[in-house]
């Protein structure tokens, strides 16, 4: 239809949020749907380039991605949004700005220690060496969401199953 929607990844650093926003896009895109995805590559380094990593600079990030995913989805394109997003009262700004059913939380639930172990980028070790403070998980919290549409759960399917959860819940 020519409704837009949000579906609002979060999750800790190296959960697989980016991986999932990708393969779900890539999919809707193969049926038709526009998209939009906003991640940290295209955000943090543009329209929040000014922002870091407290508190108040995420609460900031999560405010501005929110309003661009309401414009976005105003002009009906599904919007995906790949953010950390680690506490629940900017999740549930963000929620705010939509209609109900507008907007599609997706906790992507993958423990600590293994997101630790991936380590991608290095980052959780250079956290426990002291070398990047305000590290979510390591000295910055995380609030796991109590209400998400979806929680997903990596340990135990395939970003192939995950994606097929994921386009039923928008149907
Ligand atoms: C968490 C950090 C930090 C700190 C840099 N804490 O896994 P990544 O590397 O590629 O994605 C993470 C990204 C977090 O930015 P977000 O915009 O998603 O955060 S928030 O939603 O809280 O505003 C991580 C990297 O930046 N990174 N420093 N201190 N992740």
């Amino acid at each position: 239809g020519h409704q837009g929607k949000c579906v609002w990844f979060t999750g800790l650093s190296g959960a697989g949020k980016s991986s999932l926003a990708n393969a779900l896009e890539v999919e809707l895109n193969r049926r038709g749907y526009h998209t939009m995805l906003l991640d940290g590559d295209n955000i943090r380094h543009g329209l929040c380039k000014d922002l870091g990593m407290s508190e108040e600079d995420r609460a900031e990030n999560i405010r501005r991605v929110g309003e661009v995913a309401r414009l976005f989805a105003e002009a009906g394109i599904i919007v995906i949004t790949a953010f950390i997003s680690p506490f629940r009262a900017d999740r549930d700004a963000a929620r705010a700005l939509f209609q109900s059913g507008g907007f599609i939380e997706v906790y992507v639930d993958t423990p600590l220690d293994i997101c630790e172990q991936r380590d991608p980028k290095g980052l959780y070790q250079k956290a426990r060496e002291g070398k990047i403070k305000d590290f979510t998980g390591i000295n910055s919290p995380y609030e796991v969401p109590k209400a998400a549409e979806v929680t997903v759960n990596t340990a135990e399917l395939c970003q192939q199953e995950i994606v097929g959860l994921l386009l039923k819940q928008l149907k």
